[in-house]
């Protein structure tokens, strides 16, 4: 079982709001169907859920006790997330949306017991980044954290990753091929401006990922054909992750 995150950056054009990729998901889409693989999906924000959450300054990090552009916020996550489920219903998959907070309270293996049956029916559970509430308020939870405890609490053999660039990028612009903890941990001092910190919150969830023995992939999503080979486990255009063994 394979858990997939869609990045805002493939589904949409992060630089234009609301700006939808209907090709690029269904090629996705087709990829996936192609493969025959368990997949379980997750997307992102993109340029959707992002700028209106920083609108109203919800983000990751910071907890908000105002519920000020909440429903705002997953009004359009909702939005892109029908459009992700026309697009991936138009490849051949049959997606079944949901959304992810109910799963996040209920922690552990049991209370994903449904899932599971959904993907042994032959559907494609599709979940997204939404807004939280805990005690300290409403806050963001990305996409990337969500695939992180989806693929604890599945099991998942692996994760895939996919963005709109050809994987993990050195300071030349080039693809690394395998991620080690240096190169990690350089990307997590890297800054962004969207609501749930960027490639360096993608790539801390990833080494804990690969940390409890998930495989995970960076692929980009321009590229359908890598995406199908990262999902049938042989060598792919992108990037692994290798962390050190613990002996
Ligand atoms: P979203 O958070 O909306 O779901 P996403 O999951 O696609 O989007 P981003 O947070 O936008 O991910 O991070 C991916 C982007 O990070 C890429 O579009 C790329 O331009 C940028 N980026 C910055 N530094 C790097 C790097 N060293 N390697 C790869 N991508 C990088
Ligand atoms: O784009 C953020 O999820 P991400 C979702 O995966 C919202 O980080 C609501 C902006």
């Amino acid at each position: 079982m394979t858990v997939v995150k869609l990045g805002g950056s493939i589904i949409t054009d992060k630089g234009v709001d609301f700006s939808y990729r209907d090709e690029a998901v269904r090629s996705i889409g087709r990829a996936i169907a192609s493969t025959g693989e368990k997949v379980v999906i997750v997307h992102g924000g993109g340029s959707f859920g992002h700028p209106i959450a920083k609108k109203f300054h919800l983000s990751s990090s910071k907890p908000r006790r105002s519920s000020e552009g909440v429903s705002e916020t997953r009004r359009a996550m909702f939005d892109l997330d029908a459009r992700v489920c026309d697009s991936l219903l138009a490849a051949g998959l049959e997606p079944y949306a949901f959304s992810p907070y109910p799963l996040l309270a209920q922690a552990g293996r049991k209370g994903s017991a449904w899932l599971r049956a959904m993907l042994v029916a032959g559907l494609t559970p599709v979940t997204f980044g939404d807004v939280v509430h805990s005690k300290e308020g409403f806050r963001i939870i990305s996409g990337d954290t969500i695939s992180l405890s989806l693929c604890e609490s599945l099991g998942a053999t692996r994760c895939i990753f996919v963005m709109d660039v050809d994987g993990i990028l050195d300071r030349d612009g080039k693809v690394i091929s395998t991620l080690d903890e240096e190169d990690a941990n350089r990307l997590m001092g890297l800054t962004s401006s969207d609501a749930t910190g960027g490639i360096a919150l993608k790539v801390k969830e990833a080494l804990k990922m690969a940390a409890s023995g998930t495989e995970v992939a960076f692929v980009s999503g321009f590229r359908p054909r890598e995406l199908s080979k990262a999902l049938k486990r042989v060598r792919f255009h992108g990037t692994i992750v290798r962390v050190p063994s613990r002996d």
